[in-house]
Protein backbone atom coordinates (compact mmCIF):
# COMPACT_ATOMS: atom_id res chain seq x y z
CA UNK A 1 0.00 0.00 0.00
CA UNK A 2 1.43 3.20 -0.90
CA UNK A 3 1.51 6.51 1.27
CA UNK A 4 -1.39 8.21 1.78
CA UNK A 5 -2.78 11.59 2.07
CA UNK A 6 -5.99 12.60 3.41
CA UNK A 7 -7.82 15.55 4.02
CA UNK A 8 -10.24 15.99 7.36
CA UNK A 9 -12.78 18.70 7.71
CA UNK A 10 -14.49 18.94 11.27
CA UNK A 11 -14.64 21.85 14.05
CA UNK A 12 -11.88 21.85 16.45
CA UNK A 13 -13.09 21.55 19.96
CA UNK A 14 -10.42 22.78 21.75
CA UNK A 15 -11.44 20.53 25.01
CA UNK A 16 -13.69 17.99 24.87
CA UNK A 17 -11.94 14.72 23.20
CA UNK A 18 -13.79 15.23 19.78
CA UNK A 19 -13.60 16.21 16.13
CA UNK A 20 -9.92 16.79 15.19
CA UNK A 21 -8.89 16.77 18.20
CA UNK A 22 -9.46 12.72 17.65
CA UNK A 23 -9.13 12.79 14.20
CA UNK A 24 -5.74 13.89 13.72
CA UNK A 25 -3.84 11.91 16.66
CA UNK A 26 -5.69 8.95 15.51
CA UNK A 27 -5.37 8.35 11.61
CA UNK A 28 -1.43 9.62 12.02
CA UNK A 29 -1.03 6.89 14.33
CA UNK A 30 -2.37 4.76 11.72
CA UNK A 31 0.18 5.72 9.34
CA UNK A 32 -1.97 8.24 7.06
CA UNK A 33 -0.78 11.89 6.61
CA UNK A 34 -3.27 13.85 7.78
CA UNK A 35 -4.34 17.55 6.25
CA UNK A 36 -6.68 19.37 8.52
CA UNK A 37 -9.74 21.90 7.10
CA UNK A 38 -11.31 23.04 10.44
CA UNK A 39 -14.73 23.94 9.73
CA UNK A 40 -15.10 25.90 13.39
CA UNK A 41 -13.25 26.41 17.00
CA UNK A 42 -14.95 25.78 19.76
CA UNK A 43 -13.64 26.21 23.37
CA UNK A 44 -15.22 22.88 24.16
CA UNK A 45 -17.94 21.02 22.27
CA UNK A 46 -21.68 21.35 22.40
CA UNK A 47 -22.47 18.07 24.09
CA UNK A 48 -23.11 18.82 28.19
CA UNK A 49 -21.28 22.24 28.31
CA UNK A 50 -22.75 25.41 28.44
CA UNK A 51 -21.42 28.74 27.53
CA UNK A 52 -19.01 27.70 24.57
CA UNK A 53 -17.64 30.09 22.14
CA UNK A 54 -18.00 28.86 18.60
CA UNK A 55 -16.26 30.53 15.38
CA UNK A 56 -17.10 30.30 12.30
CA UNK A 57 -14.54 29.14 9.13
CA UNK A 58 -16.92 29.22 6.42
CA UNK A 59 -15.35 32.24 5.18
CA UNK A 60 -11.73 30.77 5.64
CA UNK A 61 -12.35 27.48 3.34
CA UNK A 62 -13.01 29.28 0.42
CA UNK A 63 -9.38 31.10 0.09
CA UNK A 64 -8.26 27.74 1.30
CA UNK A 65 -9.87 26.19 -1.71
CA UNK A 66 -8.57 28.59 -4.12
CA UNK A 67 -4.55 28.52 -2.66
CA UNK A 68 -4.96 24.43 -2.65
CA UNK A 69 -6.22 24.30 -6.33
CA UNK A 70 -3.15 27.05 -7.23
CA UNK A 71 -0.91 24.76 -5.76
CA UNK A 72 -2.49 21.86 -7.19
CA UNK A 73 -2.71 19.56 -3.95
CA UNK A 74 -4.49 16.76 -4.07
CA UNK A 75 -5.30 14.18 -1.56
CA UNK A 76 -6.51 10.23 -1.69
CA UNK A 77 -9.70 10.75 0.52
CA UNK A 78 -11.19 13.52 1.86
CA UNK A 79 -13.20 12.84 5.21
CA UNK A 80 -15.94 15.37 6.61
CA UNK A 81 -17.14 14.87 10.79
CA UNK A 82 -18.94 17.87 12.04
CA UNK A 83 -19.55 20.38 9.96
CA UNK A 84 -21.31 24.22 11.60
CA UNK A 85 -23.39 25.17 8.47
CA UNK A 86 -25.50 24.82 5.60
CA UNK A 87 -22.92 26.27 3.63
CA UNK A 88 -20.11 24.46 4.75
CA UNK A 89 -21.31 21.58 3.33
CA UNK A 90 -21.52 22.90 -0.02
CA UNK A 91 -18.75 24.26 0.41
CA UNK A 92 -16.83 20.49 1.55
CA UNK A 93 -18.47 19.04 -1.89
CA UNK A 94 -16.42 21.45 -4.17
CA UNK A 95 -13.16 21.01 -1.74
CA UNK A 96 -13.22 17.48 -2.98
CA UNK A 97 -13.89 18.35 -6.35
CA UNK A 98 -11.30 20.38 -6.37
CA UNK A 99 -8.59 18.12 -5.06
CA UNK A 100 -9.69 14.52 -5.72
CA UNK A 101 -7.62 12.13 -8.40
CA UNK A 102 -8.96 9.68 -10.41
CA UNK A 103 -9.20 7.38 -7.02
CA UNK A 104 -9.97 9.71 -4.70
CA UNK A 105 -12.66 8.25 -1.77
CA UNK A 106 -15.09 10.99 0.09
CA UNK A 107 -15.93 9.82 3.34
CA UNK A 108 -19.08 10.88 5.37
CA UNK A 109 -19.21 11.04 9.17
CA UNK A 110 -22.92 12.84 9.00
CA UNK A 111 -22.02 13.75 12.52
CA UNK A 112 -25.22 15.85 13.66
CA UNK A 113 -27.66 13.72 15.67
CA UNK A 114 -27.94 10.64 18.48
CA UNK A 115 -30.15 9.07 20.87
CA UNK A 116 -33.32 10.33 18.62
CA UNK A 117 -32.39 14.27 18.52
CA UNK A 118 -29.97 16.31 16.60
CA UNK A 119 -27.13 18.43 18.02
CA UNK A 120 -27.65 22.19 19.17
CA UNK A 121 -27.74 24.12 16.46
CA UNK A 122 -28.82 22.21 13.77
CA UNK A 123 -32.44 21.82 11.65
CA UNK A 124 -33.83 19.91 8.77
CA UNK A 125 -32.26 22.69 5.90
CA UNK A 126 -29.14 21.22 7.40
CA UNK A 127 -30.43 17.61 7.14
CA UNK A 128 -31.39 18.11 3.38
CA UNK A 129 -28.07 19.51 2.75
CA UNK A 130 -26.28 16.39 4.55
CA UNK A 131 -28.85 14.25 2.33
CA UNK A 132 -26.64 15.88 -0.91
CA UNK A 133 -22.82 15.53 0.78
CA UNK A 134 -23.87 11.66 1.71
CA UNK A 135 -25.70 10.94 -1.74
CA UNK A 136 -22.05 11.52 -3.03
CA UNK A 137 -20.33 9.14 -0.13
CA UNK A 138 -18.12 6.42 -1.05
CA UNK A 139 -18.48 5.41 2.64
CA UNK A 140 -21.25 6.97 4.99
CA UNK A 141 -20.98 6.35 8.51
CA UNK A 142 -24.18 7.56 10.43
CA UNK A 143 -25.49 5.67 13.54
CA UNK A 144 -29.44 5.20 13.69
CA UNK A 145 -30.35 8.52 14.16
CA UNK A 146 -28.50 10.06 11.36
CA UNK A 147 -29.62 6.96 9.60
CA UNK A 148 -33.21 8.17 9.92
CA UNK A 149 -32.90 12.02 9.66
CA UNK A 150 -31.27 10.86 6.55
CA UNK A 151 -33.90 8.93 5.37
CA UNK A 152 -36.92 10.60 6.98
CA UNK A 153 -37.82 7.44 8.65
CA UNK A 154 -39.18 6.77 11.57
CA UNK A 155 -36.51 6.82 14.95
CA UNK A 156 -36.99 3.19 17.14
CA UNK A 157 -35.14 2.58 20.45
CA UNK A 158 -36.32 -1.16 19.25
CA UNK A 159 -36.35 -2.77 16.26
CA UNK A 160 -35.60 -5.81 14.27
CA UNK A 161 -33.45 -6.48 11.07
CA UNK A 162 -36.20 -5.18 8.66
CA UNK A 163 -36.09 -1.90 10.27
CA UNK A 164 -32.28 -1.74 9.69
CA UNK A 165 -32.49 -3.29 6.25
CA UNK A 166 -35.24 -0.60 5.57
CA UNK A 167 -32.78 1.98 6.93
CA UNK A 168 -29.43 0.33 4.55
CA UNK A 169 -32.29 0.23 1.54
CA UNK A 170 -32.99 4.17 1.80
CA UNK A 171 -29.47 5.07 2.24
CA UNK A 172 -28.53 3.43 -1.00
CA UNK A 173 -31.14 5.09 -2.59
CA UNK A 174 -30.09 7.86 -1.78
CA UNK A 175 -27.05 7.65 -2.96
CA UNK A 176 -24.65 6.37 -0.73
CA UNK A 177 -21.87 3.55 -1.99
CA UNK A 178 -20.78 2.14 0.89
CA UNK A 179 -22.56 2.18 4.33
CA UNK A 180 -21.52 1.47 7.94
CA UNK A 181 -24.64 1.43 10.42
CA UNK A 182 -23.51 1.82 13.94
CA UNK A 183 -24.98 1.16 17.35
CA UNK A 184 -27.13 -1.69 16.20
CA UNK A 185 -28.40 -3.85 19.19
CA UNK A 186 -30.71 -6.70 18.38
CA UNK A 187 -30.05 -7.99 22.41
CA UNK A 188 -29.48 -6.24 25.59
CA UNK A 189 -26.15 -7.05 26.01
CA UNK A 190 -24.55 -6.80 22.64
CA UNK A 191 -24.54 -4.26 19.78
CA UNK A 192 -22.85 -4.19 16.79
CA UNK A 193 -22.23 -2.55 13.13
CA UNK A 194 -23.93 -3.27 10.07
CA UNK A 195 -21.58 -3.44 6.92
CA UNK A 196 -23.56 -2.39 3.51
CA UNK A 197 -20.96 -3.30 0.89
CA UNK A 198 -22.04 -3.46 -2.70
CA UNK A 199 -25.38 -4.25 -1.67
CA UNK A 200 -24.24 -7.28 0.59
CA UNK A 201 -24.74 -6.70 4.43
CA UNK A 202 -22.53 -8.29 6.95
CA UNK A 203 -22.99 -7.62 11.19
CA UNK A 204 -19.86 -7.55 13.10
CA UNK A 205 -21.32 -8.38 16.82
CA UNK A 206 -19.26 -7.17 19.99
CA UNK A 207 -19.65 -6.07 23.79
CA UNK A 208 -22.55 -3.67 24.86
CA UNK A 209 -20.73 -1.47 27.78
CA UNK A 210 -23.13 -0.17 30.41
CA UNK A 211 -21.15 3.17 30.42
CA UNK A 212 -20.78 5.39 26.97
CA UNK A 213 -18.79 8.61 26.88
CA UNK A 214 -19.27 11.29 24.34
CA UNK A 215 -16.95 11.37 21.06
CA UNK A 216 -17.17 7.77 20.80
CA UNK A 217 -18.50 7.85 16.82
CA UNK A 218 -15.58 10.30 16.25
CA UNK A 219 -13.19 7.63 17.81
CA UNK A 220 -14.61 5.03 15.52
CA UNK A 221 -15.21 7.09 12.53
CA UNK A 222 -11.47 7.87 12.40
CA UNK A 223 -10.21 4.76 12.90
CA UNK A 224 -12.24 3.16 10.22
CA UNK A 225 -11.11 5.93 8.13
CA UNK A 226 -7.20 5.05 9.09
CA UNK A 227 -7.85 1.34 9.02
CA UNK A 228 -9.54 1.19 5.54
CA UNK A 229 -6.55 3.62 4.14
CA UNK A 230 -4.28 1.38 5.52
CA UNK A 231 -5.55 -1.34 2.72
CA UNK A 232 -8.08 -2.91 4.80
CA UNK A 233 -11.61 -4.28 3.75
CA UNK A 234 -14.28 -2.48 4.95
CA UNK A 235 -15.43 -4.98 6.73
CA UNK A 236 -12.10 -5.43 8.44
CA UNK A 237 -11.97 -1.72 9.22
CA UNK A 238 -15.37 -1.82 10.69
CA UNK A 239 -14.23 -4.52 13.23
CA UNK A 240 -10.79 -2.65 14.50
CA UNK A 241 -12.64 0.48 14.52
CA UNK A 242 -15.48 -1.47 17.03
CA UNK A 243 -12.64 -3.12 18.80
CA UNK A 244 -10.82 -0.10 19.39
CA UNK A 245 -13.71 1.75 20.52
CA UNK A 246 -14.97 -0.69 22.68
CA UNK A 247 -11.45 -0.66 24.43
CA UNK A 248 -11.60 2.91 24.68
CA UNK A 249 -14.74 2.78 26.80
CA UNK A 250 -13.37 0.50 28.81
CA UNK A 251 -10.55 2.39 29.86
CA UNK A 252 -12.80 5.52 30.39
CA UNK A 253 -15.26 3.65 32.56
CA UNK A 254 -13.22 3.83 35.51
CA UNK A 255 -13.50 7.55 35.87
CA UNK A 256 -16.70 9.12 37.05
CA UNK A 257 -15.76 12.95 36.18
CA UNK A 258 -14.24 11.66 32.66
CA UNK A 259 -17.94 13.02 31.11
CA UNK A 260 -17.00 14.62 28.04
CA UNK A 261 -14.71 11.85 26.16
CA UNK A 262 -12.97 8.95 25.85
CA UNK A 263 -9.47 7.91 26.73
CA UNK A 264 -8.45 7.06 23.45
CA UNK A 265 -4.83 7.97 23.26
CA UNK A 266 -3.35 5.10 25.84
CA UNK A 267 -4.74 2.57 23.68
CA UNK A 268 -3.48 3.71 20.77
CA UNK A 269 -1.12 1.36 20.75
CA UNK A 270 -3.80 -1.90 19.95
CA UNK A 271 -4.69 -0.05 17.28
CA UNK A 272 -1.70 0.25 15.65
CA UNK A 273 -1.09 -3.61 16.51
CA UNK A 274 -4.49 -4.73 15.18
CA UNK A 275 -3.64 -2.89 11.93
CA UNK A 276 -0.34 -4.95 11.29
CA UNK A 277 -2.51 -8.51 11.94
O1 LIG B 1 -18.66 14.38 18.43
C1 LIG B 1 -19.43 15.12 17.55
C2 LIG B 1 -19.26 16.58 17.81
C3 LIG B 1 -18.22 17.25 17.20
N1 LIG B 1 -18.03 18.57 17.37
C4 LIG B 1 -18.85 19.28 18.18
C5 LIG B 1 -19.90 18.66 18.83
C6 LIG B 1 -20.13 17.29 18.64
C7 LIG B 1 -21.25 16.64 19.29
O2 LIG B 1 -21.96 17.17 20.08
O3 LIG B 1 -20.67 19.38 19.65
C8 LIG B 1 -18.62 20.75 18.33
Amino acid sequence: MSYQRILTIQDISCVGQCSLTVALPIISACGIETCVLPSAVLSTHTAGFSGYTFRDLTEDMVDIKKHWSKEQIKFDAVYTGYLGSTKQIEYVADIFDATRKQSSLLLVDPAMADNGNLYPGFDGAFVNSMKKLCAKADYLLPNITEACFLTDQEYRTEYDRDYIGSLLQKLTALGCKNIILTGVSYSPAMTGVVVCENGKYAYYEHQKLANSCHGTGDIYASSFVGALMRGKSAYDAARIAADYTVECIKATAQEDNHWYGAKFEPILPKLIDALGE
